[in-house]
């Protein structure tokens, strides 16, 4: 065996740029990596147990007959890395796992993924298991699937496995091609808002949405939406008024994210701000996946001098970016506060978002 009896790994959370519900549509998301994220220190065992430490909770899973569904709550997570890492023919042994975190948990920065990435890199590592990267991202992604049961695309698991400082990642999520976008921002910063309301993924509101675009995709004769090419047409032939709003969310959202490549390349990020409000307003109105605190954090904030705000991640809860010439960052934190205390809400709390890299070994 070529591993390491023990070992410290990183995985980091991260912030979406834009492309937001577009990962189950096959279409394009535009994330980077967070210094924030999930730090495992890992030790090999040879009893085929996985020992779990986690903010003073401790979880003993047997690696042997581990299927979906055997293990509940949080270590359902790290115990379905194990169990996705032996089903795609990768095998790991026992080990010991202490993670910690300076990541909020529900703050929509990805920090499940975050957990899933630290395991995967541990237990490959501690087992000498070379594994592409992307085939890593399968693995985790089956992991959240089957085994914690939440239905979520690839996102997360990308952007915390293949980012690169100072980039934002530009992933296809039909081929999983993907390029890493220099992300320049001048004097602008990307300020996370994190307002405090707590979400899940599993609460079935997701799930709704993805069942939505698979029968509008359906009905429209395309293998998922992001084959849908003529948006005016295609709308006209939806009855409903829901999958149809749905559909023009999925379609323009794409657009708006080869629309934000384009202007970071061109030199232009001030401009990607009005693409951060235009997807806002349109997770609001098409998708209606935000929650009020977001919806005031971005018109505040806009409003305080920002270039433009959206909520990120899967919605009803967790955290708005907004892009902000770093001179007024204080002046828009300002107008968001007093926002909040208008309506005798706890005040948000604030990250400066920067690309960093992705999952690494530390020690
Ligand atoms: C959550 C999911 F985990 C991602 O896969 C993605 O669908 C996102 O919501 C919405 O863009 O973060």
């Amino acid at each position: 065996m070529n591993g390491t009896a023990k070992g410290t790994w990183h995985a980091p959370g991260r912030v979406n740029l834009i492309g937001e519900h577009t990962d189950y549509n096959e279409g394009f998301v535009l994330p980077f990596a967070l210094p924030q994220g999930i730090t495992a220190e890992g030790e090999r065992r040879d009893d085929g147990l996985l020992e779990l430490h986690s903010g003073g909770q401790r979880e003993v899973v047997e690696l042997d007959g581990l299927a979906p569904g055997r293990v509940r709550g949080w270590a359902a997570y790290p115990a379905g890395v194990a169990g996705a890492l032996a089903e795609a023919g990768y095998l790991v042994g026992g080990a010991t796992l202490r993670f910690t975190s300076d990541l909020p948990t529900g703050a929509g920065l990805s920090s499940s993924a975050a957990l899933e990435c630290a395991t995967a890199l541990a237990l490959t590592g501690l087992y000498g298991v070379k594994a592409d990267r992307r085939e890593l991202v399968k693995i985790t992604q089956r992991a959240e699937n089957a085994y914690a049961g939440v239905p979520s695309g690839i996102l997360d698991q990308s952007a915390s496995l293949l980012c690169e400082r100072d980039h934002a990642l530009l992933l296809d999520c039909r081929t999983g091609l993907s390029a890493q976008v220099p992300l320049d921002l001048g004097e602008h910063r990307v300020l996370v808002v994190d307002t405090g309301v707590r979400h899940s993924l599993d609460d079935g509101r997701y799930a709704d949405r993805r069942a939505e675009c698979e029968k509008a995709a359906g009905l429209l004769g395309v293998p998922a939406l992001r084959d849908v090419e003529d948006l005016a047409a295609s709308l006209s032939r939806l009855v409903d008024p829901v999958l149809r709003r749905r559909v023009q969310h999925v379609v323009t959202e794409n657009h708006r994210v080869q629309a934000t490549v384009g202007l970071l390349k061109a030199g232009a990020a001030p401009e990607v701000g009005a693409m951060l409000t235009a997807s806002h307003l349109s997770l609001r109105d098409l998708y209606q996946v935000s929650w009020p605190q977001a919806d005031v954090a971005v018109e505040a904030a806009v409003t305080g001098g920002a270039r433009g705000g959206r909520m990120i991640g899967g919605g009803f809860g967790g955290s708005v970016i907004v892009l902000v010439h770093r001179d007024r960052i204080a002046r828009v934190r300002q107008a968001v506060d007093e926002a909040y205390a208008a309506r005798s809400w706890r005040p948000p709390s604030y990250l400066e978002a920067v690309a960093s890299p992705g999952a690494a070994r530390l020690s």
